[in-house]
C-alpha cells in the first residue's frame, strides 16, 4: 500500500516527525530568508537559543550526467563549487551540476529554494537508491547545533547533527559524511589554473568584452551560494504566491515575525488598515443601535465547557494558563476562543423583560486559537483580532433580519472599503456553526485559487437561550427564550486584500483603507533650486492636507528619487505625484497610479481636484478588475466530470445541489481519492463548499444534483479553501 508522501519540508510535518522521535530541536520563525547573507544577518542579530557552536547550513540538490542525484547538506561557508564537488565526487570537471526543477519536484516534492535534508524523507522506495546523501563533514566534527533552512524560506529548523543523522539512518538512508575542504596540494593546482586562465585573458587583450562575459557568467553558476539582490519583491506571485505573500507583508512593514509559531506583530502599515476597516463597521453598527462592550479575556472550564456540545469540537484548539509565577491555577482558565459562554451569563442577568430587548452587543478584541495548520499572516494565526457581535431579540424574524443586516455590512466592508468582491451565501449544514440555526457567510477568491471565508453571521436560534436561561417576560407576561444572533470579522480582511490586490512590487492599496492615499516625491538635481522645488512640494501638501487627504512629502535627502519611489510601491501608495525643475516651469506635476503603473501630467491649478477624483478612479477600478478576475475563474458544472475539470482548473464552481451532507461528504471523499489515484501533481485533492449563494440563479425544471441523483434544491460554490 502506498501512502499519501508527506510534502516535506512542510514546517508542521518536520516538527511531529521530530517530537515523535524525541528529538531536541527548535523551529524558528522569521522574515523570508532567501538567500545566505540576509540570514546570517538575521541570526547574528536574532542568535536562535541553541547549544553553541552553531552554524547556518545550506542545502544542495544536483545531479551527475552518469545519472545519480546527491542531496548536500553543508555548513554555509563550506565551499562547494561545481568544480570542486566534481573533484570530492571523482568525476570530470563538468559533470555534476545543479538538478532541474522537474527532478526538485518529482523526487523531493520541493520547490526551488526549499530543499533540505528532510526532503530526503519525501523520495520513494525506488528513489533512495539513486540519490546519496551528504552530510558536511565539518558540521558533524565541530558544531554542537545546525540550523536547517528553508523550510519555507520563512523558518529555520535547529538540531544537532548526530540527531539528524540517526534519524536519516532508522528511515533507511546512508548518510555520508563527507569532507569539502580543499586539500592543500588541491588548492596549488588551482591557483596555478587560475594564474593560468588570467594569463590566457591578458594575452588576448581587452578588445574580447564577449568572451569575458562568458567567463563572468561561468564563474557565476560556479557558486551556487550567488547573492541576489533582495531589495524588492523576489518572488512572483504567479510562481509561488506563499513566498511572494511573505515578501510582500514583510518587506512593505506591515508585519514582523515572532518568536512564537502562528503569532506576527501588527505594525502600523498594516494595523491603521484595521483601524479604518474598525471606524467603518463601528459606524455601521452603532448607528442601529449596537453598543460596545468590554468582556473579560479569560473563561473558566465550568463556563467554557457549560454548552459541551459544540466546545467538544472545537476543544483541541483552546489554549489554557495553568500557572501564576511558580503556583499552580487550579482548575486552569481558558484563553477566549470566542465570548459566548462569557457574554450569555451575564446576558442571563441583564435581560428580564421584553423592554429589554432587544440587546446588540459587540467587542472589538483579540482571540487566541491554538489551531496546528500552517499558519499564514492575517490569514490564519493563533491570536488575532477581530469584533464578535451578540444580539438577543423577541422573535426569530427579527433576529433573521439581524443576521442579513449584518452580512450586508460585512459585504461592504469588503468591497465598498476594501474593493473586494464577496459572494453572500449560506453554509451548508456541514460547514454551519453547530451551535446555531443556520450561518451566512461572505466568501471570496484568491488569485492563487483558493477560497476563502472572509466573515460570518449566524442565526442562533433558542439553542443558546436554552443552555444560557436567557428568557423574558413578554408582553402578555408569558415567559419565552430569547432569539439569538452572532457575527464576527477578523484581521483576515487585511490578507485577502493584500493577496487579491498585491503585484510583483508589492503592496497596492485601496485608496479607502491606505494610511498613506499620496506620497509626493521632488526631482531634485544639485543645480536646481532648492527653495523653489522644496516649497512647493509643501504648498502642495499643505492643500491636500486641508482636503482632508492622508498625504506623506518624502522630502528626505537620504534618497534618491528613484529608491523612494520603489518603496513607495512597496508600501503600496495609490499616487505618487512626481516634479521637478522642468515640470514647475510648465506648472505641471506628474500623477502615477499604482494600481496600473500609469503616469500622466496635470496642471498645478487642478492637483486637489485630480487627487479627489483619481482616488475614486482607482478604488472603483480595482474592484471591477477583481470582479474580472474571480469572473473569469468561475465555471458552471452540471455533472461530476466538468465539476473536476473546473476544480482542477483552479477554479470557483457552481453546482447544482441537492443539499445533502451525505452528498456533501461524499463529494469530498471521491475528489480525495482521485487525486491520490493520479499520476498528475497539479490534481486538487481537497474541496469543500464555500457557500450557497443568497444570489440564486433559477434552476431549471428536472435539474438533478451534479453529483448524485437527486433534485437540485440550490446552486452551491466549490473550491480548494483555506
Ligand atoms: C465558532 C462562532 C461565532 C461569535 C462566530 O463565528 C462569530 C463571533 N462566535 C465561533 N467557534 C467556536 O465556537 C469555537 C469554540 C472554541 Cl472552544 C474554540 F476553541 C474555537 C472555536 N472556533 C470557532
Amino acid at each position: 500500500m502506498s501512502s499519501t508522501p508527506v510534502n516535506y519540508p512542510d514546517k508542521d510535518s518536520i516538527a511531529k516527525l521530530l517530537s515523535d522521535e524525541k528529538i531536541q530541536n527548535l523551529i524558528v520563525d522569521h522574515e523570508p530568508l532567501l538567500t545566505i547573507p540576509p540570514a546570517l544577518e538575521h541570526f547574528t542579530k536574532n542568535p536562535p537559543a541553541v547549544e553553541a557552536p552553531f552554524i547556518y547550513c545550506k542545502n544542495l540538490f544536483l545531479k551527475n550526467k552518469a545519472g545519480g542525484l546527491y542531496l548536500i547538506t553543508a555548513a554555509h561557508d563550506t565551499k562547494t563549487d561545481y568544480k570542486l564537488l566534481c573533484k570530492i565526487f571523482k568525476t570530470k570537471n563538468g559533470n555534476i551540476r545543479e538538478a532541474e526543477k522537474d527532478k526538485l519536484s518529482s523526487y523531493l516534492h520541493c520547490e526551488p529554494g526549499h530543499v533540505n535534508s528532510f526532503s530526503l524523507l519525501n523520495l520513494s522506495e525506488e528513489q533512495k537508491k539513486e540519490v546519496q546523501f551528504h552530510l558536511d563533514k565539518n558540521l558533524v566534527d565541530n558544531y554542537k547545533t545546525i540550523g536547517i533552512p528553508p523550510m519555507n524560506s520563512s523558518s529555520t529548523c535547529w538540531l544537532k547533527p548526530d540527531d539528524l543523522k540517526s534519524l536519516l539512518e532508522k528511515k533507511g538512508f546512508t548518510v555520508n559524511i563527507t569532507d569539502f575542504t580543499v586539500k592543500e596540494e588541491e588548492k596549488k593546482d588551482e591557483n596555478k589554473n587560475k594564474g593560468k586562465d588570467e594569463g590566457k585573458k591578458k594575452e588576448k587583450g581587452e578588445g574580447n568584452k564577449k568572451q569575458d562575459k562568458k567567463e563572468k557568467k561561468e564563474k557565476k553558476n560556479e557558486n551556487p551560494d550567488e547573492d541576489i539582490s533582495a531589495l524588492g519583491i523576489q518572488n512572483k506571485k504567479e510562481e509561488n504566491f506563499s513566498d511572494w505573500y511573505s515578501e510582500c507583508i514583510t518587506k512593505s512593514e506591515m508585519i514582523d515575525y515572532y518568536d512564537i509559531s502562528g503569532c506576527y506583530i501588527l505594525r502600523p502599515w498594516s494595523y491603521e488598515i484595521w483601524e479604518k476597516i474598525q471606524e467603518y463597521l463601528d459606524g455601521l453598527i452603532k448607528a442601529i443601535g449596537v453598543k460596545n462592550y468590554n468582556f473579560p479575556l479569560f473563561v473558566s472550564q465550568k463556563a467554557l465547557f457549560k454548552e459541551k456540545e459544540h466546545v467538544e469540537g472545537f476543544s483541541p484548539e483552546v489554549a489554557w494558563v495553568t500557572k501564576s509565577g511558580k503556583g499552580e491555577i487550579d482548575p486552569p482558565i481558558a484563553i477566549r476562543p470566542t465570548s459566548e459562554t462569557i457574554m450569555y451569563p451575564a446576558f442571563a442577568k441583564w435581560i428580564r423583560s421584553h423592554r429589554d430587548l432587544p440587546l446588540l452587543a459587540n467587542q472589538w478584541t483579540n482571540i487566541v486559537r491554538w489551531e496546528f495548520k500552517n499558519p499564514t499572516p492575517f490569514i490564519r494565526t493563533r491570536e488575532f483580532l477581530w469584533q464578535e457581535g451578540h444580539t438577543v431579540h423577541a422573535t426569530y424574524e427579527e433576529a433573521e433580519q439581524m443576521v442579513y443586516k449584518i452580512l450586508e455590512y460585512y459585504r461592504m466592508v469588503y468591497e465598498d472599503l476594501c474593493a473586494c468582491p464577496v459572494i453572500p451565501g449560506i453554509k451548508t449544514e456541514n460547514e454551519k456553526f453547530p451551535g446555531g440555526l443556520f450561518t451566512s457567510s461572505i466568501e471570496g477568491f484568491l488569485p492563487n485559487g483558493k477560497g476563502v471565508q472572509c466573515a460570518t453571521s449566524h442565526h442562533l436560534g433558542q439553542n443558546f437561550s436554552k443552555m444560557f436561561e436567557i428568557v423574558f417576560l413578554d408582553k402578555e407576561k408569558k415567559k419565552q427564550l430569547a432569539w439569538q444572533t452572532s457575527w464576527g470579522l477578523t484581521t483576515r480582511t487585511i490578507g485577502v486584500l493584500v493577496m487579491m490586490h498585491g503585484d510583483n512590487k508589492g503592496l497596492v492599496l485601496p485608496p479607502k483603507v491606505a494610511p498613506t492615499q499620496v506620497v509626493i516625491v521632488p526631482i531634485k538635481t544639485s543645480k536646481d533650486n532648492a527653495e523653489e522645488i522644496m516649497g512647493k512640494g509643501n504648498e502642495i501638501y499643505d492643500q491636500l492636507k486641508k482636503a482632508g487627504i492622508r498625504v506623506i512629502f518624502d522630502d528626505s535627502e537620504m534618497h534618491t528619487p528613484g529608491w523612494k519611489y520603489a518603496q513607495w510601491e512597496l508600501k503600496g501608495v495609490p499616487i505618487r505625484i512626481e516634479y521637478g525643475k522642468k515640470d514647475l516651469s510648465k506648472d505641471q506635476v506628474t500623477f502615477f497610479c499604482r494600481d496600473n503603473l500609469e503616469k500622466f501630467t496635470v496642471k498645478l491649478e487642478n492637483v486637489v481636484d485630480k487627487i479627489k477624483e483619481m482616488l475614486d478612479v482607482i478604488q472603483k477600478r480595482m474592484f471591477e478588475k477583481q470582479v474580472e478576475r474571480v469572473k473569469k475563474a468561475t465555471t458552471h458544472a452540471n455533472d461530476f466530470n466538468s465539476f473536476l475539470e473546473g476544480l482542477n482548473k483552479g477554479n470557483l464552481v457552481y453546482t447544482p445541489w441537492c443539499k445533502d451532507s451525505d452528498c456533501e461528504d461524499k463529494v469530498k471523499a471521491k475528489v480525495k481519492e482521485i487525486a491520490e489515484k493520479s499520476e498528475e501533481q497539479d490534481t486538487v485533492g481537497t474541496c469543500k463548499t464555500l457557500n450557497m449563494p443568497l444570489k440564486q440563479e433559477k434552476i431549471e425544471e428536472g435539474t438533478k444534483c451534479f453529483f448524485c441523483d437527486k433534485k437540485a434544491l440550490t446552486w452551491a460554490i466549490w473550491g480548494r479553501s483555506y
